[in-house]
């Protein structure tokens, strides 16, 4: 910067502070609920505040939304543009233990920077809309809406959730027997027996078809977070944050019957504009999967076993059964002299999470229960054994196995040595499993000779004729734990007397997180609240020690933001109906199976009892790409002091560190300074260099704190300013692709805003644009702008828009220009990528009233007609120029130009 003409300089630094207080002065961004002009909802997930700050990855959809919310505003919308934060969390908490601070103290530090971060990027929030989900004021509503899930059952008939109240009265009048609903309850009863329960087993039974219910589930515990783990928590067997081993443990949980919504999860996408492959992860994760329960008699027992197939025509290739090590049954169906075996079986997988067992399939492990079943259609005897390679929540926990047609029965059976018996056509199954969907059935009585899609229905309408099954749909999606043996979340409005679950009323909300002493959990195990001895309600009873999950608070957010100062509701049903669902939602793929299922049922919910007019929460998806890293290294020598140059490190024993990047110059040269004050154990280092520079590896890798490859957006607007930092992020190229971040072009964006700058300006700093009209070669180049920049915003294409402006600057320098026609449009144009600069200019041009209230300029599409074009010229077959002229000289005009050229 040295070198600019410090009178011809964009003073970037002044004009941002001026124009970011002018617009918190004239609340500029404030968002009315009540206009005339059609609405535009634009969000951006809500971050949750960690101790790191933001690094320049995070704005990158920040800035995204940012433009494109201020781009509609000035094409007449009335544009929801707000931010909150995801307040509750896991890193706060693991704080709070180790250092005995308030998980409420660190947050609210942290959303202090993040706030400061944000406004110095120039984002147009709406910062009264804010909400953060550790407000109780507004995790009373997340409170509310469990109770309502809790007073509430799905009714299959009517396809919505209904109050239990009616469900209560239909079992007073007719029992369980005809009422059509999502449930798990095993037993059938009727108005007599209803009415004779017990208050406990009413209890029991409620919970059966409650959609927020308490019940024995199978979990993924991590013990060394002291915490359930949702399935999107677990990478590889291991929990995401941390790393740590994950076991499967059978504990009392509340849950969500999210799956009671999985067809109407899956139909509603057919509605959402979202990304195939979001749409294609939640097609998978939903599952839906049509086949067949049948029930295999037990041997010496009047109970059969119940096993789901999608392939009911390979029924007579059946040559064992196996049930997961959880199932029910297990003990009863266990023999006496296998009992050693099974139990230690059992025992061993529970120590696997179920990502691992599905992911394992090369490791077969398994043993006999000693029972046996009797095949339904053969009456052959068929042997019973266990396995985690089934799974105890899907389907009913059982199969029976076709060696020769399932690539992991197949498995099983060669390493157990048990029969492989081929009944569809066409493979080579002395060598592997024949899995085909194609092929004609054999040795199969009744089906042979059908291909397997008829043989299927066939063999269907045998089983249900029979009646030894009946057709059948299972879905993948599980019911979502909603228990965390955690301090830092939202307290389940629940308590519980006399063995039973009682709901809190509606006007004891919200139920306040209290102070605990400590937030470890107790030495028995129980969850930090478990320490008081005044965590009850006003009857004297015990409230829940859990609290609910992360996805609790971000599942209903959305709808907040339309009116997050409603004492009264969620949000007023007038405003919801307004603003609707989100237009735009903006964030990263990472939350396919995780919030953004979550927020559609809950969606759903609030649906089905009236309180919101869609059912679908976010129309459109648009999912950013990850900025990473570029992570530098150094080798040490193991067991020395000693650090050895890249290009020498295959010469010697190393270990690789990584080092923060600030200590690596752009040729990735090692600061030795500056490297042994960064750590005291490096001050005595010893460097073996190469050509007197110590070389540092490098790679690319996600931006992170920990991996000290993280740059500050703070940094970079200190020395550039934002409108620099929002151009070169959007600079950088496609929003959806995963790049690196580097900072090689973003002096060449800097010294785009000076050339606007210096367009406007004369060497002396002096304004230099006037009221003359504007030539026809520069009305060209500003609706060419204009009409590239509103296909662009379609298209979410905003990094060609970036170089188009680069060009029509250009274009301006070449042709001279003046004329303020050209520079107000031009001003308002550029308003949403770099609002500050437009903003300075717009006054410059005599306005009192902000850029960001105008209208986006109209193109005139005969400006964008081309007057000339360049024709090639060739000689002889070979392209020799091109000439200039005119579009509307005829052929033989034009031959005569160019024979007299
Ligand atoms: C017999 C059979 C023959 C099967 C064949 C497959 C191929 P999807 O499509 O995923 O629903 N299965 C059922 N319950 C299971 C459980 N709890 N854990 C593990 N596997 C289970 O798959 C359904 C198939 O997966 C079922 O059809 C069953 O194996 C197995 F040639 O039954 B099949």
């Amino acid at each position: 910067m040295s070198a600019e003409n410090k009178n011809n300089y964009y003073p970037f630094e002044e004009a941002e502070k001026k124009w970011a207080k002018y617009w918190l002065d004239n609340k500029t961004y404030q968002t009315t609920n009540k206009s005339k002009k059609p609405k535009y909802y634009i969000l951006d997930m809500f971050p949750y505040p960690s101790g790191a700050g933001l690094h320049v990855g995070h704005p990158l959809g920040y800035i995204t939304s940012d433009i494109i919310a201020r781009y509609k505003k000035l094409k007449g919308f009335n544009v929801l543009h707000p931010m909150g934060f995801d307040a509750f969390g896991l890193p706060a908490e693991q704080y709070a233990i180790q250092t005995g601070q308030h998980p409420a103290k660190t947050t609210e530090k942290n959303i202090k920077r993040y706030k400061q971060q944000l406004a110095r990027m120039g984002v147009n929030y709406d910062w009264d809309r804010e909400v953060q989900t550790c407000d109780p004021s507004y995790y009373k509503w997340t409170q509310l809406a469990f109770l309502k899930m809790y007073g509430s059952w799905y009714d299959t008939h009517s396809d919505r959730a209904r109050s239990v109240d009616e469900l209560i009265s239909e079992f007073e009048v007719k029992g369980n027997g005809s009422v059509h609903a999502k449930h798990s309850c095993k037993d059938t009863f009727e108005a007599k027996d209803w009415k004779n329960y017990s208050k406990q087993q009413k209890n029991e039974v409620l919970h059966h078809y409650r959609i927020a219910y308490l019940s024995d589930s199978s979990v993924n515990w991590c013990s060394e977070l002291g915490t359930v783990l949702a399935n999107d928590e677990i990478k590889d067997g291991l929990s995401v944050r941390g790393g740590h081993p994950v076991e499967t443990r059978t504990m009392q949980q509340w849950s969500l019957r999210v799956s009671a919504y999985a067809d109407r999860l899956l139909e509603g996408l057919n509605k959402i504009d979202w990304p195939d492959s979001i749409k294609e992860i939640q097609k998978n994760w939903i599952g839906k999967s049509k086949g067949a329960t049948i029930f295999f008699d037990i041997e010496g027992s009047t109970e059969s076993l119940e096993i789901f197939t999608t392939r009911a025509d390979t029924v007579f290739g059946v040559s064992f059964m196996v049930v997961a090590p959880e199932h029910p049954m297990i003990d009863q169906l266990t023999q006496k002299n296998h009992q050693d075996e099974v139990k230690s079986y059992v025992k061993a997988s529970a120590k696997k999470s179920e990502r691992d067992r599905q992911t394992n399939v090369h490791e077969v492990s398994g043993a006999f229960t000693g029972s046996y079943c009797t095949h339904p259609f053969t009456k052959k005897k068929i042997p019973i054994w266990t396995s985690d390679y089934v799974l105890a929540g899907y389907g009913t926990g059982a199969i029976m196995a076709v060696a020769a047609h399932d690539s992991r029965d197949y498995s099983f059976a060669k390493h157990f040595d048990l029969p492989i018996l081929e009944v569809i056509s066409g493979g080579k199954i002395e060598e592997e499993a024949f899995e085909s969907k194609h092929g004609k059935v054999v040795n199969s009585d009744f089906l042979n000779g059908l291909e397997v899609a008829d043989a299927i229905e066939k063999a269907c309408n045998e089983i249900e004729k029979q009646k030894i099954g009946q057709a059948s749909i299972n879905y993948r999606l599980r019911d979502a734990i909603f228990s965390r043996q955690r301090y830092w979340g939202e307290p389940i409005p629940i308590s519980h007397q006399d063995g039973c679950t009682v709901a809190m009323s509606l006007e004891e909300l919200p139920l306040e997180l209290p102070e605990v002493e400590s937030y470890l959990p107790t030495k028995d195990g129980q969850p930090p609240l478990a320490r008081l001895d005044h965590w009850q309600d006003k009857s004297g009873n015990s409230i829940e020690y859990t609290t609910m999950p992360g996805f609790a608070g971000s599942s209903a957010y959305f709808f907040r933001y339309m009116d997050p100062k409603n004492d009264h509701a969620l949000v007023d049903p007038a405003v919801q109906k307004y603003w609707k669902n989100v237009d735009f939602y903006i964030g990263g793929s990472e939350h396919a199976t995780g919030h953004l299922i979550y927020s559609r049922f809950w969606t759903k919910f609030l649906y089905d009892l009236g309180e919101v007019t869609v059912d679908e929460p976010f129309q459109k998806l648009f999912n950013i790409g990850m900025i990473q890293g570029r992570s530098s290294f150094v080798y040490r020598v193991k067991g020395k002091n000693t650090f050895v140059s890249h290009g020498l490190k295959s010469k010697h024993d190393t270990q690789t560190l990584h080092i923060d990047i600030k200590l690596v110059d752009e040729h990735d040269h090692l600061n030795i300074e500056a490297f042994k004050k960064w750590r005291p154990e490096f001050e005595d280092a010893e460097f073996l260099m190469e050509d007197g520079k110590y070389k540092c590896g490098h790679s690319v890798e996600k931006m992170s704190k920990s991996l000290f490859n993280v740059v500050n957006p703070d940094d970079i607007i200190d020395q550039y300013g934002a409108d620099t930092l929002r151009l070169y992020e959007m600079f950088l190229g496609p929003l959806e692709q995963s790049k690196p971040w580097s900072m090689q072009g973003i002096e060449g964006v800097y010294r785009f805003l000076q050339k606007i700058w210096r367009l406007t300006h004369n060497d002396q700093g002096v304004w230099i644009v006037e009221d003359v009209p504007a030539k026809p070669e520069e009305l060209k180049v500003l609706h060419k702008l204009l009409s590239k920049i509103e296909s662009d915003m379609e298209n979410v294409s905003l990094n060609t828009s970036v170089s188009a402006a680069m060009i029509a600057i250009n274009d301006l320098t070449k042709l001279g220009c003046k004329s303020s026609d050209i520079f107000k449009p031009l001003a308002i144009a550029l308003s949403p990528f770099t609002p500050h600069l437009a903003e300075e200019l717009w006054h410059k041009l005599g306005a009192n009233e902000s850029v960001h209230l105008q209208f986006f300029p109209v193109v005139n599409p005969s400006y964008l007609v081309e007057s000339t074009h360049k024709y090639p010229v060739s000689i002889n077959g070979k392209m020799k120029f091109l000439l200039e002229l005119d579009v509307n000289l005829s052929v033989d005009e034009i031959k005569e130009i160019v024979l007299n050229h």
